[in-house]
Order: structure tokens, then sequence, then C-alpha cells
């Protein structure tokens, strides 16, 4: 019965989430969950997106079902920006999910279809959720080491040897950019390699596009995606606008399957539909319809576009100032995205909650961005006091 179930390990950062909220002292920090937050520590509906949900308000005539592939303009409008020289390709289908863990799911449920045997080869650290949804899917995992902590940088040696021993059909699960927990990117030469070595050994890439815009910038953070379309016939890309766009609780993604052929790749998609069919049937619509209506519309695109930008240099900033508080903290400058592990103990990540209600991961992961610029210099002082211990 329900009394017999097995206790299950919660989403660690979950449960961060509650523990920030659960402190009253008004000066916390928190570093803890991957939310955008702006020099006041907001984080706001942005502009365009709040003008698209004006205008659907306005317009919108009805809510009924649109059935299984959700909307399919928006689909087709996110191609020139996640595909870029590559949105014209017929073998390439796309298909609107319940944010990027829905096209994650997609992603590996179909990968699990394809080939039950398949392995799916993971750096570590990586996203908390990435190995239960491996799992999930009931594929096997296989692990290497993404990043080294001592030199604070992409073990790459490791991460090409370890896809170079992957059997083909085995899954390459990738980040694409900002990569999540530890912020430590491929250089573009290492994304050549990755992508030769992915094509030769016959694995299929599955990569992982939650941060757009907010490493290298908008079309750069495209950089290993184009390559691994170029290099192979099928590949996956789990895209998410939950971030880009700000719209996190609305649930917007979207999965690209690329095929050797365009009939191979419609024939895809109907096994996608088959797997959503299972899950959620229908995607939600809300997000999906506002993202779709700034990018239809030249003036909203070019203000998200705009806005974007500014979060973009505003993460750069952060990084910049925190890596200039210290020598041990200099690596941040050269990260990307909202995260970075800083070099704490847990019991010092734990002192930073006790002592100066900080809160960040366990494993020494802070969204550099969730600091408000009047907060900046109190978190840079209590990392390097603790850091001296
Ligand atoms: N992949 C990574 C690496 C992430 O950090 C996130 C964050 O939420 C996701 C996927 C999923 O994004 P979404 O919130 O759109 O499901
Ligand atoms: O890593 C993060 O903080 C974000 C947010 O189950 C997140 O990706 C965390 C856990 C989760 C879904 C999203």
């Amino acid at each position: 019965g329900l009394a017999d179930l097995p206790p299950i390990v919660s989403d660690s950062l979950l449960a961060l989430i509650a523990m920030v909220n659960a402190d009253t002292r008004s000066e916390k920090i928190d570093v803890g969950v991957g939310v955008y937050r702006d020099g006041e520590g907001r984080t706001p509906v942005m502009r365009a997106v709040r003008e698209a949900e004006q205008r659907l308000h306005d317009t919108q005539q009805s809510k009924s079902y649109l059935g299984g592939a959700g909307d399919k303009a928006f689909a087709q409008l996110l191609r020139p920006i996640v595909l870029g020289r590559h949105a014209g390709d017929e073998r390439i289908v796309g298909l609107q999910t319940p944010g990027g863990c829905g096209a994650l799911f997609l992603a590996l449920k179909l990968a699990a279809v394809v080939n039950p045997d398949a392995r799916v080869i993971m750096g570590t650290p990586t996203w908390p959720n990435h190995p239960p949804m491996t799992r999930g899917a009931r594929l096997e995992i296989s692990e290497y080491r993404h990043y080294d902590a001592d030199n604070r940088k992409v073990d790459f040696a490791a991460m090409a040897e370890a896809l170079d021993a992957g059997r083909p059909g085995d899954v390459a699960l990738l980040h694409a950019c900002c990569h999540n927990p530890t912020g430590a990117d491929l250089s573009e030469d290492e994304w050549r390699d990755v992508a030769a070595i992915v094509a030769r050994r016959g694995l299929l890439p599955l990569v992982d596009f939650a941060y757009q815009g907010f490493g290298r910038g908008l079309e750069a953070d495209r950089f290993g995606v184009e390559l691994l379309l170029d290099a192979c016939d099928e590949v996956l890309i789990t895209q998410s606008c939950d971030k880009n766009f700000a719209v996190y609780r609305d649930r917007v993604g979207c999965l690209f399957v690329k095929a050797a052929s365009a009939d191979n790749a419609s024939f895809a998609l109907t096994h996608l539909l088959q797997i959503s069919r299972e899950a959620w049937s229908m995607p939600p619509d809300h997000g999906a319809a506002c993202v779709r209506t700034v990018l239809e519309n030249a003036d909203l695109a070019a203000d998200w576009r705009a806005e974007l930008d500014s979060m973009h240099a505003r993460i750069r900033t952060v990084r910049q100032t925190i890596a200039a508080a210290d020598p041990r903290l200099s690596f941040i400058a050269d990260q990307q995205g909202m995260f970075s592990m800083l070099p704490l103990s847990l019991d010092q990540v734990k002192q930073l909650r006790s002592k100066h209600a900080i809160y960040m991961a366990d494993s020494g992961r802070a969204n550099l961005v969730g600091i408000a610029d009047r907060d900046l210099d109190r978190f840079c002082s209590a990392v390097v006091e603790t850091m001296n211990g």
C-alpha cells in the first residue's frame, strides 16, 4: 500500500528555496535557485513579455485545445534563435514542451525507445535533475569528470576520453552554454573536438540549452549547437525559454530533433507525440503564446533582445566585481552564466547560512546574479572571511 512506499531523495535546490523562505532575517541573500535577479534583487516580468500578455488579453478569442504539438508558430519562430544557420533544415522538427524539463523528459524517453541499452554519458557535476530524469527513462548513466575543481576549469581530457569510449548509440548529454552548476563552458576548439568525437563514435548528442543569451551572447551561445548540427545526422536539443524570457513558472520550452531525413524526423515526431500523450498530452499554452507574440512582432522582439542583453551585461558585471574581491575568486570572471562553484566546504556553506544569512547550494554553487547590488560588498566580504576560516 501507500504506507510501504520507499523514501525519496528530494530535489536539493527546491529544498533550498524552502530553507530561504523560512529564514526571517531581512538581510538574507539568496544565491540558491537559478533565477535571474536585477540590481534591485527582483525577478521582473520582462517588458516585451508583459506587453505580449496585454495584447493576448485583448485579442485572444479562445483557450480551446491546440493539440499535442501545442503552439506550432512558437516552435517555428524559435528556430533562427536556437538553430542559427540550421533554421531552415527540414530534417529538424520542433515540439513545444512544458519547460526545458518537458523537453528533457521527451528526449530521454525517445532515446530509450530508439536504443534501450544506450548509456547516457554525462559529466560531473551536472544539473541535479539530469541523473534522476535519466534513470526515470530507464537509461544507464556513465559519468566522467566535467570539472577540474583544483584548476577551476573543464577537465577536457576526461571529457574527450569518456566520449571516445562511448558505444555507437550512446547518448552524450552536453550543456550548450552556461554550465550548471560550474559555469565552466567549452572553448570553441573544445567544441570542435567534441563534435568530431561524437560524430566519429556515432553517439547521439543531447544538448541541454537552458540559458541562451546568458553566456557569451544570444548568437555565440549556440556555437556548440550549430557545430553538432554540422557534424551529426541525429541530434536532440532541449531548449528552455524560462530563463531568457523570464517566464519560469509558465513552463516554456521546446524540443528540437534532427534526423537523417525529413521523413525520419516527422516519424520521430509521431513518437514524441505518443510519449507526451502518456504524460501531459498537450503542453500549457500561455507562456509559449507570450513568447510567440514577442517573436512575431518586430518591436517586441527588439525590446526583448535589448532587455536580455542588459541582463547579460549585469551577469558580466557581477562576475567581474566578485572576481576582483580576492585572487582566489578571480576564476569567476572567466566563467559563463549565472552559476559558479565557490571554493567552500560544506561546513563553510552552512556557516554562511547561519552566520551571514547567505544561502547557496550545498555544493558551493552560487547564483551570482541572485545578489542585489546593495548586497554585493557584504556578500564578497562574507565569502572571503569564511574562506579565510
Ligand atoms: N536544464 C538545465 C541545465 C537547467 O538549469 C534547467 C533549469 O531550470 C532546465 C534544464 C530546465 O528548465 P525549465 O525550468 O524550463 O524546465
Ligand atoms: O538549477 C537551478 O537552480 C534551476 C532551477 O527541479 C531549477 O535550473 C532547479 C530545480 C528544478 C527545476 C529548476
